[in-house]
């Protein structure tokens, strides 16, 4: 029972032989994209919304996978099975392949599709109550049209640099701006505020990833008695929120207590919060497909 990775038709058990060439266009410019799902006692929760994102992003970048989205399913599957996980984390990449340097990527004949299945390290349940500390971060959220964030890709650098900011300043985590000075998300997660018993995130167009733990959040947000919005938010209104939490397939649903030195709210997990997490928690077992 352990790591088990996957790489273009076999299974590696031995973390050192899973291994890809140098010659990778994944490797040598970022050439490739990728999708990060969590395994709840053996449920590969929203499965099929990871593995349609994965194929919007792959054709938007016009990376074509040669593999139908049902045998990738069934390798993910097999994967799973096979490090006998019940409770894991699978790192999806499908990258441009190997090819001789050079942008061109007619030089890759076949694209590289690796599913990694390992443990999870999450963050300590305390943090769930106690909520992040939070900063703005310098660096700011690349425009979509240049890379369009909603492409999940292999090349993290913007993201990186933000977190490399947040690790210096010695916060939990980091809120990217746009361009606009207008709120995008976390280094890794989306980010959510309650005001006045409405829920607000963010809108696609302000350049962010479209999570699917965000997704799953605003479905489950009406059946709470919450009103939901997607609308511009400011820093001023992340400082002024009656909660802010933050939401992704790694996190789950983590509150935000603090922002920039102002607290927020009461300084700890709130109701609303509260409530979207355990409905959230009943889901993860059941939606998605059975190993
Ligand atoms: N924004 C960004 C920039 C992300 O990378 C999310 C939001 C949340 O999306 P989901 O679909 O997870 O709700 C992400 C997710 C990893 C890893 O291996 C990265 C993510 C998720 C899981 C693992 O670094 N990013």
């Amino acid at each position: 029972m352990a790591t088990c990775v996957y790489i273009n038709g076999k299974i590696y058990t031995e973390r050192e032989q899973a291994t890809v060439s140098v010659f990778d266009h994944g490797f040598l410019y970022g050439d490739g994209v990728f999708e990060g799902i969590r395994v709840y006692e053996g449920n590969i929760f929203k499965c099929q919304e990871h593995i349609d994102r994965l194929y919007e992003s792959a054709k938007t970048i016009y990376l074509d996978i040669q593999m139908e989205r049902e045998e990738m399913i069934s390798i993910m599957v097999d994967t799973v099975r096979k490090s006998g996980l019940r409770n894991a984390y699978i790192r999806l990449i499908v990258s441009r392949g190997v090819g001789d340097l050079g942008l061109d990527y007619r030089l890759c004949k076949k694209p590289t599709v690796v599913i990694i299945v390992d443990k999870i390290t999450l963050y300590p349940p305390e943090r769930y109550e106690k909520g992040l500390k939070v900063i703005t971060t310098a660096t700011r959220r690349n425009k979509p049209d240049s890379l369009n964030c909603q492409i999940k890709s292999c090349n993290y650098l913007n993201n990186i640099l933000a977190k490399i900011e947040v690790i210096r300043a010695g916060a939990d985590e980091g809120i990217m701006l746009n361009n606009s000075g207008y709120v995008t998300e976390a280094t890794a997660d989306n980010i959510f505020i309650i005001k006045n018993n409405i829920l607000i995130t963010p809108p696609s167009y302000f350049g962010i990833l479209v999570g699917i733990t965000r997704q799953t959040v605003l479905d489950i947000a009406p059946e709470q008695g919450l009103k939901v919005e997607t609308a511009g938010l400011l820093v001023h209104d992340i400082y002024n929120s009656d909660e802010c939490f933050l939401t992704g397939s790694a996190a789950e649903l983590i509150p935000v207590v603090e922002c920039d030195g102002r607290s927020i709210g009461k300084g700890c997990a709130g109701p609303v919060f509260k409530g979207l997490l355990q409905r959230f928690r009943e889901l993860t077992k059941t939606v998605g497909v059975q190993v």
